[in-house]
């Protein structure tokens, strides 16, 4: 029977071990919408090398990543999921679309210009031309929906420019992909620098948590968190640390920033320190648990993958050869 869910994409850098940001500003979304949508969720190996990586712990944070999707909830009967580098229509069609997208365009691309900022003399191309490998991803689906964190709109708006450019071009070859970037914790601040987002590749891990840490070192990072000056609990932007954890509670308990600070009335920073460590701590040991369950029986996960793959291609494939034929190459 035909389906006709709409469909959602996504995928996550395998840069690390993921983050809190990425649990809350992501996956948990990912979750919470794969009833109502056919969906594709990738690990992105061939976005990761964009910044250097060592081989075997790519390898590792690409099994990490995918076994942390299934413990987090994803349901096979809802959605594929695969390894990006699985899928070679990826790189086929980014190299497609790479021709109609602008230097101008990446060169404004904030990430971009962050992580080339840190990469010193040498930038790799891969680097500057990411989005449209992220294009690639998104379109090859047909993507309705693309649950993302705050950071990843501009990429996602560049996405669109580049489907109603082709379209306008050729006719409607692409479904053009709607953000939907969630109310609270779609930008999980750094513990130890709140105003910077927390990120994986943090070049201090005390900012990050990791969803692998123990309890003790989830303990420790909030304990250490760099708090505001005051001793008042109150939401605003100019209390960014303190928000932050208000922000990391209201996304795991879906009560409101107003109710959390209503509840906090007389208390102290280190209040607000312990509970949010404790909450975070109980929401990730299941998860923990279950991704453990998951790297153990590696034959089972490979498996997982590999048909994953071979489902995403078949419908990766239908589109790259529409849009191969629309810019006219002969059909093969
Ligand atoms: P890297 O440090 O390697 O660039 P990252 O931690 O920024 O990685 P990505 O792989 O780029 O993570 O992001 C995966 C998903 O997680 C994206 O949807 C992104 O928007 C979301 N995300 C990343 N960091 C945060 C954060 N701090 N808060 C909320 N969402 C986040
Ligand atoms: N660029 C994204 C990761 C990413 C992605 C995608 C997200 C690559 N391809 C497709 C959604 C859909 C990031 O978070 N840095």
């Amino acid at each position: 029977m035909k389906t006709t869910k709409k469909i959602m994409v996504s995928g996550i850098q395998p840069t690390h071990k993921l983050t809190l940001g990425n649990y809350l500003g992501a996956l948990k979304n990912w979750v919470k919408l794969q009833e109502e949508y056919q969906c594709y969720f990738f690990a992105v190996d061939l976005h990761a090398i964009t910044t250097r990586q060592d081989p075997k712990e790519l390898g590792n944070n690409t099994l990490f990543a995918l076994a942390t999707y299934l413990a987090s909830g994803i349901d096979l009967n809802h959605a594929t999921i695969f390894v990006q580098s699985h899928v070679r229509q990826h790189t086929e069609l980014a190299w497609v679309l790479n021709c109609f997208t602008y230097m101008g365009e990446l060169g404004r691309m904030t990430q971009y210009k962050d992580k080339s900022s840190r990469a010193g003399e040498t930038i790799p191309v891969g680097l500057f031309t990411y989005p449209a490998l992220m294009a690639s991803d998104i379109l090859l689906y047909q993507a309705d929906l693309v649950p993302v964190g705050a950071d990843q709109k501009q990429h996602l708006e560049l996405t669109r420019d580049i489907a109603i450019r082709i379209n306008n071009l050729y006719g409607p070859l692409f479904q053009v992909p709607e953000p939907y970037i969630p109310k609270i914790g779609a930008r999980i601040m750094d513990l130890q620098n709140p105003e910077d987002k927390m990120s994986k590749s943090s070049s201090n891990e005390m900012g990050a948590i990791y969803l692998n840490d123990s309890p003790k070192e989830i303990e420790k990072k909030f304990k250490k968190a760099v708090t505001d000056s005051g001793s008042e609990i109150t939401y605003s932007p100019d209390k960014p640390g303190i928000k932050n954890l208000i922000d990391i509670q209201s996304a795991i308990t879906g009560k409101t920033p107003e109710e959390l600070v209503l509840s906090y009335q007389g208390k102290m920073y280190g209040h607000l320190k312990i509970d949010t460590a404790n909450l975070v701590t109980e929401e990730l040991k299941p998860l923990q648990e279950k991704t453990q369950t998951y790297l153990k029986d590696k034959a089972e996960l490979q498996n997982i993958l590999r048909k994953g793959a071979e489902k995403a291609a078949e419908k990766a494939e239908t589109t790259l050869r529409k849009v191969y034929s629309a810019v006219g190459f002969v059909p093969y």
